[in-house]
């Protein structure tokens, strides 16, 4: 890296601001191509400062005029830098002064989503971590927090901010938001949008107006928004005791987004992904991912919020905490097995992989060079793990204890983990000074597991190990709560679930009073995210996919089996055990069993999974050879239990008037499960009718893409003539097509689609619907051993890193792995990592990211 490159932030350089804001003007006079911002900012000396100098951040700004107490400030008495200006602490004697500046930017040219832009005519903000220093000179960090008052000019019918409305005259608009906040959550919004309007009565009385900005014509999409966003007000107030504290809540749907969804106070922008909802345009997966989000950016307004943090290396402290948090919920109101399951399937298929590569970081990173590369499935999912371990460990009443406690302490400061962990020792008298290793150390820890019976006892040992990640070459053992109960032979639970809580790096446990050697079930409901390292016989496994009481580990003991198959079947042929195909028949079949978890059950583990498996027992992954294996699996799985298909699909269907409720979209998850096993058993004529009558858009697209698996050309043109007016309906049009290519066809395929008129490249959607869909929902097609589809990534994040560094950088990652397969592959993905590395004038945010990806393999 040449020393010019980009700079690295360090935890450990952390220092206090200089000077605190009392309260903060802005102006905004709007304009597509120059919008002026005068800012009126009321500073006052921080008693914990280091020295008296003002640091604003600033970049992408033209500085029309800055003043001190009234008076201008010539060119001497500040140092401006592209990204910075200073005012020496010489030029500020007195306690307190009022800086006034203005400034023009042009919202209209910013393809990079951050800071102020324009999304289909409307304008609006995203500003975290760090785009609200592209809007106006600030202390851009979150740990200098403000109340604000925003005046808006603009002939556009709506205009937003956060906090309450105070006034509307003609083309100005007033908002103030009373709580003070980091400038990351400022948010402005100024379109020709409609609202959907409803209303919440907290439980202390104030009754709050809801609305859901979108585009005329949409509002009937965002009925199910709406009744999501009460169930969380209702379930926040009843589990947390959180009220919410404004008399407006605004949500706006917007096109171009980088992310999801953004928590901006009293104003969430929202991608319109995770909004707009109909039964015929939105599938079940859709519903319930708009619910958690939902959710989610409302959990914000308490964790996150009116409680943020000291500087982004807490970044989990918000994320990790409200995910923790919408997990609950969404277990809450959805079932919990089914929930859990899903969300440890996403940690697997996302945390883990990151922790097993070169991208692999503790929960709190300790140094950075682009914040925003680092809103990873390791802080935000392995962060919620940590809080659900902490919970488990201290119990219920202790967590709850704990939370007040922490509301009540931090409310209205930014705060560190170690604030959070010290409010659980205060609450609890628990110490946490190992559990802390949590935060500060990376990698996914291997429980392997070893266990004898002798007279009554039953002993378990556990050893606990974790690999060596980037920059950490020796791990400490971790306090890691491993749930167990015992089963009989006939299935009974002779010892129901307790925790035991390992500290060492090898720990032995005991059972006594058993009668006969039991079959344990371990880490049931997932309890810490580790790797259990554990065979246990084909019999075992069956009798606790057909008995165990936690259905966590019934499941876990189908996947494993079919982990183990596919292994088998790769490694040398094996061919799936008749007794294997036959419990997994049998949990389909069984009727007292939930449908969504059969459908769980009978799903087998993603290629991604599959190669992550190959290489825990030592093979080299060959995606090409996985996809087939995987597809052959699958069919010997439906040779196996056809009767049993063909009576599910029939009995699961949901006739009537579409329901997106958990358990409507359980039977059809179940029945389009069945509809895709049956396919190679000449399931086409089922799947053609499906398509044919589907009333909504969960049946259309699983019928689309059974179809689009048999190379059947026409589906396509039919599902476009049908939506192509639709720009959502559309992403999912562009993605299934690459995602269900055979994969000597996906690189061809994703590439005419960018080619196609509706390709909008610099639309985020629309890019993770095409070049994403090979990436990361086609392997075998994107692992072409002809580089093809590397070297079609490359190319497309070379041009997407100019509009747009930080979506850019984020696709980039589907080269993490790399150091998993073989030699050929490797190269050519060292290559493509070079040849991102060696690009002139390459972003901050990529070349954090191919750097990181090329130290995996320096060693080599
Ligand atoms: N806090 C935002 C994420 C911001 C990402 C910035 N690159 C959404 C969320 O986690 O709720
Ligand atoms: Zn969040």
């Amino acid at each position: 890296m040449p020393s010019d490159g980009p700079q690295t932030i360090h935890l450990a350089d952390y220092t206090p601001p200089n000077w605190l804001i009392e309260s903060v003007e802005l102006d905004f006079a709007l304009d597509p191509k120059a919008t002026r911002v005068t800012s009126r900012i009321r500073f006052t000396r921080n008693p914990a400062a280091r020295d008296g100098d003002l640091h604003l951040d600033g970049e992408q700004l033209t500085l029309l005029s800055a003043a001190i107490d009234g008076t201008p400030l010539s060119e001497n008495e500040y140092q401006k830098t592209d990204t910075a200006l200073t005012v020496p602490a010489q030029r500020l004697r007195d306690d307190a002064f009022t800086w006034e500046a203005e400034v023009q930017i042009a919202p209209a040219e910013n393809t990079a989503l951050e800071g102020l832009y324009m999304s289909g005519g409307m304008f609006c903000t995203q500003c975290e971590a760090e785009g609200f220093r592209k809007i106006t000179y600030y202390p851009d960090r979150p740990d200098v927090m403000a109340p604000f008052t925003v005046r808006i000019d603009s002939p556009m019918p709506v205009l937003l901010s956060n906090g309450n409305p105070v006034e509307r005259h003609g083309h100005i608009a007033e908002w103030h938001d009373p709580w003070p906040k980091p400038s990351y959550l400022f948010a402005l919004v100024a379109g020709d949008l409609v609202a959907y309007s409803d209303h919440f009565v907290t439980r202390a009385g104030r009754n709050v107006a809801l609305n859901i900005w979108v585009r005329r014509g949409d509002e009937d999409k965002s009925h199910y928004a709406m009744g999501a966003l009460k169930r969380a007000m209702t379930w926040d107030e009843q589990v947390y005791g959180r009220e919410y504290d404004l008399d407006v809540f605004n949500i706006v749907a917007v096109d171009d987004f980088n992310m999801g969804a953004m928590e901006n106070k009293g104003l969430n922008v929202f991608n319109s992904k995770y909004v707009l909802a109909s039964p015929e345009t939105a599938t079940d997966r859709d519903f319930e991912f708009i619910e958690s989000i939902i959710a989610h950016e409302y959990f914000h307004n308490w964790t996150g919020n009116r409680i943020t943090c000291r500087d982004w290396f807490q970044l989990c402290l918000k994320e990790g905490l409200t995910v923790f948090r919408d997990q609950q919920f969404s277990e809450d109101m959805r079932g919990h097995a089914v929930q859990r399951i899903d969300n440890v399937l996403m940690l697997r298929a996302q945390q883990f992989r990151e922790d097993a590569g070169p991208l692999a970081h503790p929960v709190r990173p300790e140094s950075y060079q682009e914040i925003n590369n680092f809103y990873s499935a390791t802080v935000y999912k392995k962060g919620a793990e940590v809080i659900g371990m902490l919970k488990r460990l201290v119990g219920d009443a202790g967590y709850a204890k704990a939370l007040d406690l922490y509301f009540c302490r931090h409310d209205g400061e930014a705060a560190t983990i170690e604030d959070w962990l010290t409010v659980f020792e205060d609450a609890t008298d628990r110490d946490l000074g190992q559990f802390k290793r949590w935060y500060t150390q990376a990698g996914t820890p291997r429980l392997t597991v070893s266990d004898s019976f002798s007279g009554d006892t039953y002993r378990i040992e556990f050893t606990q190990t974790t690999k060596p990640t980037p920059g950490q070459p020796d791990k400490a053992p971790q306090v890691i709560p491993v749930a167990i109960g015992l089963l009989d032979e006939t299935g009974a639970e002779v010892e129901p679930t307790r925790v035991l809580e390992l500290t060492e790096e090898r720990q032995a446990f005991h059972f006594h009073g058993l009668t006969a050697r039991p079959v344990p079930s371990i880490l049931r409901g997932f309890s810490a995210p580790v790797i259990l390292d554990h065979s246990p016989s084909f019999a075992d496994r069956a009798l606790l996919l057909a008995h165990d009481t936690d259905p966590f580990n019934m499941w876990e003991a189908g996947r494993s089996l079919s982990r183990e198959t596919l292994i088998g079947m790769l490694a040398d042929d094996t061919p799936p055990a008749t007794a294997y195909l036959q419990a997994l028949s049998t949990v389909a079949g069984n009727d007292t069993l939930d449908p969504a978890f059969r459908a769980l059950v009978l799903s087998l583990p993603s290629e991604d999974d599959i190669a992550q498996g190959a290489v825990d027992t030592g093979l080299v992954p060959d995606p090409v050879q996985i996809h087939a294996t995987r597809k052959a699996l699958s069919k010997a799985i439906a040779e196996a239990a056809t009767d049993t298909l063909i009576t599910l699909y029939d009995a699961m269907e949901t006739p009537g008037t579409y329901s997106s409720d958990a358990t409507s979209a359980g039977k059809r998850a179940l029945r389009n499960t069945a509809l895709r096993l049956l396919m190679p058993l000449g399931g086409q004529p089922r799947a053609q009718a499906q398509y044919d009558g589907a009333t909504n858009m969960t049946d259309q697209l699983a019928a689309f893409a059974c179809l689009l698996e048999t190379g059947d050309d026409s589906v396509a043109g039919r599902f476009y003539q049908q939506w192509h007016d639709d720009r959502l309906v559309m992403d999912k049009w562009f993605m299934l097509q690459v995602a269900h290519a055979a994969p000597e066809r996906a690189v061809s395929v994703a590439r005419s689609l960018t080619e196609h008129p509706y390709f909008d490249w610099k639309n985020p959607n629309r890019f993770r619907s095409v070049i994403g869909g090979l990436t990361m929902a086609n392997p075998a097609g994107f692992h072409d051993p002809s580089g093809a589809g590397y070297a079609f990534l490359t190319d497309w994040i070379l041009r997407l890193d100019k509009a747009n560094p930080q979506t850019a950088a984020r696709m980039s990652s589907a080269f993490e792995t790399w150091t998993r397969y073989d030699a050929d592959r490797q190269g050519m993905i060292r290559d493509q990592l070079e040849r991102i590395a060696g690009t002139e004038g390459l972003s901050r945010d990529l070349s954090e990211m191919a750097g990181r990806m090329l130290k995996a393999g320096q060693s080599d």
